[in-house]
Formats: structure tokens, sequence, C-alpha cells
């Protein structure tokens, strides 16, 4: 790691140290390393497929079977993934911030850092249980604003169902099946020109208003609304602080920017943070 870097992320650790609630928005980037392809760049998904034939209700209107094709090979890719040394850092700093606040107000404690992701792969849950361990306290889980790849929802009724079983996206008659309607199956994702859902979001703009710091980590921050919550904190009065290898349109308006990949800047910047204080 250079010394501008290190420079940077001394600068971050002063600012996060100072910090009462944290929140922390992650994209793509944080799971490249373990081995989730991104949407956008030159590895990117969006360069072999396009966003409009694929991440659109429109696309599953025409051509259910070539999205479920896509989302079958990335929920099958997706599950034999495992967290990487970002999503490590940041399930043990929200433990153990969490451990270091006293439990306050009738319903309990207030979280010290809400951790807010676009991805749908289900890294950060899986890191956080690891965390936490069997017999540890409650892990500290994500707000997923795109949904997640794990989950099927109708798409007429609407009802939602825990899936990770295998899909035969090769005929109509394999593709999954509402049990209440009969009608078909889809990722239980958010895609282009769909709401997200409303308690999800407005819990992420709760927290990002009351952050003294958000930490942005491997998002190109283009999707909105997920790209504007942390312009919230900003506007609260807090800082932002961002992870990438490249430049993006927060990067102008970010306190610092380390320019590097998350599962070596994370722990550089995470370890041990608490003893700082
Ligand atoms: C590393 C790294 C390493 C690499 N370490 N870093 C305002 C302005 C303009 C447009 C809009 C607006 N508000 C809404 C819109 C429209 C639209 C939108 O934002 N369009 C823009 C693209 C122009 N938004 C929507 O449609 C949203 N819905 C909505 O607004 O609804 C309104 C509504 C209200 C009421 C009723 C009805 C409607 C929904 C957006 C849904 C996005 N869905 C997807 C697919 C999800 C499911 C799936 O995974 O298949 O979400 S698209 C895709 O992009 C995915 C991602 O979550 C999202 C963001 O991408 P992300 O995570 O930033 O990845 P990349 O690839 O772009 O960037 C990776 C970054 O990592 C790069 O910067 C690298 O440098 C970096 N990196 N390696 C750290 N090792
Ligand atoms: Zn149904």
């Amino acid at each position: 790691m250079g010394e501008d870097l290190g420079e940077d992320i001394s600068r971050a650790r002063d600012l996060l140290a100072r910090a009462r609630r944290v929140v922390v928005l992650t994209g793509a980037g944080i799971s490249a390393e373990s081995g989730v392809p991104t949407f956008r760049g030159e590895e990117g998904l969006w360069k072999t497929y396009r966003a409009e034939d694929l991440a659109t209700p429109e696309a599953f209107a025409r051509d259910p079977l070539l999205v479920w094709e896509w989302y079958a090979w990335r929920r099958d890719h997706m599950s034999r993934c495992l967290p990487n040394a970002g999503h490590v850092a940041l399930a043990k700093f929200a433990l153990g911030r969490a451990a270091e606040t006293p439990a306050s107000g009738p319903t309990g404690v207030i979280s010290p850092v809400v951790l807010v992701t676009q991805n749908v792969d289900g890294l950060h849950e899986r890191a956080a249980r690891d965390a936490s361990g069997p017999s540890g306290p409650a892990p500290a889980l994500p707000l997923e604003l795109h949904g997640s790849i794990f989950r099927d929802r109708c798409s007429r009724c609407g009802r939602s169902t825990p899936a990770d079983a295998p899909i035969d996206a090769s005929r109509l008659e394999t593709l999954p099946r509402c049990g209440s309607c009969g009608a078909l199956m889809r990722p239980a994702v958010v895609w282009f020109g769909e709401a997200l859902e409303a308690a999800v979001l407005a819990r992420a703009f709760a927290a990002a208003r009351a952050a003294d710091v958000c930490l942005v980590v491997g998002t190109s921050a283009l999707v909105h609304p997920a790209a504007s919550v942390p312009i919230a904190t900003l506007q609260g009065g807090g800082v932002v602080l961002e992870v990438n290898p490249e430049e993006t349109p927060l990067s102008d308006l970010a306190a610092v920017s380390i320019r590097g990949n998350a599962g070596d800047a994370l722990p550089a910047l995470l370890a041990r943070e608490g003893l700082r204080r």
C-alpha cells in the first residue's frame, strides 16, 4: 500500500473514530474479489448483456426464459462465492461498534453502524452470521436495497419465497411457479423502472441522514435512488468516505477517496479501529 494511500487511510480512520453513527453503502465492487462480476466497466456484465434485455420488467414479460437463464446462472455462481476480506472487515466493524453501544430507549439498541447494500448476492449476510457465530449476538443484517437473488417473487400476486435450488431455464414448463396463484415466479430483485421496497428505503435514508460518516464502497454511484444515500448524509451534516479503485460521481463530494480494492482497503481502514477512540 503506497504512502498516499496510507495517508488517506489514516485521515479516514480519524473521521471514523470520531463518528458516533456510520452508514455504509456498498455496490458490486465489494464482491468483485469474491468472484462476483460487476455490472459496468471492462469486465462488467453489461459488456456482455444489455441491461434492458435482462433487468427490466418489460424484458421478463417479453422473454422470461432468457431472463431466468441469466438469473439461474448468476444464482448458481453466487451460491458458490464466499465473503472476502472486505465483507469480513465490515461485519466485524458493525459487530464491534454494536457491542460498545449501550442499549437505549424502550425499543432497544440503536445501531451505530447500518449497512446498506445494492448487492443481491447475500455475501454481507453470510459474513455477518459468520462474525456473530452460532451462539453470539444477533448479526447486523444489511438493508438490501435491490432485493436478493436467493428469493423468488410471484409476477402476479407478489408472494415471496426463499429460493436457492438450481433452475432448469431451458423450457417454460420447468420455470418456477407460484404456489398460490400458479403464475410465473421471478427473482425477488429490483429491476430498472421498479420501485424499491418503501420500508427498506425509508430505513436506509433515515440512517444516512443521522450518520456522521457515510462509507461508500465499490459502487459506480450511477443508479438512483441508491446513489443518493451518501447525499442524505451530506445534507445531514456528515461526511462521505469512498473506497473504489476508480473515480466516481461521488469522488468530488468525498472528504477522503481511498483508491484501492475493498479487500485491501477495508481491513486496513477498520482493523482494531475501536482502539483509537
Ligand atoms: C471495486 C472493486 C474492488 C471494482 N473494490 N471497488 C435519478 C436520475 C437518473 C435516473 C434515475 C433517477 N432516479 C431513478 C432513476 C432511474 C433508474 C436509474 O438510476 N437509472 C440510471 C442508471 C440512469 N433507477 C431505477 O429505475 C430504480 N427504480 C426507481 O427509481 O423507481 C422509481 C419508481 C417509483 C415508484 C414506482 C415505480 C418506480 C431501480 C434501480 C434498480 C437497479 N437494479 C440493478 C439490478 C438488480 C438485480 C440484479 O443484480 O440483477 O441493480 S442494475 C445494477 O446496478 C444493480 C446494481 O445494484 C446497480 C448498481 O451497480 P453498482 O453496484 O454500482 O455496480 P457497478 O458495476 O456499476 O460498479 C462497480 C464499482 O465497483 C465500480 O465503480 C468499480 O470501479 C468498483 N470496483 N472492483 C472496490 N475490488
Ligand atoms: Zn402468485
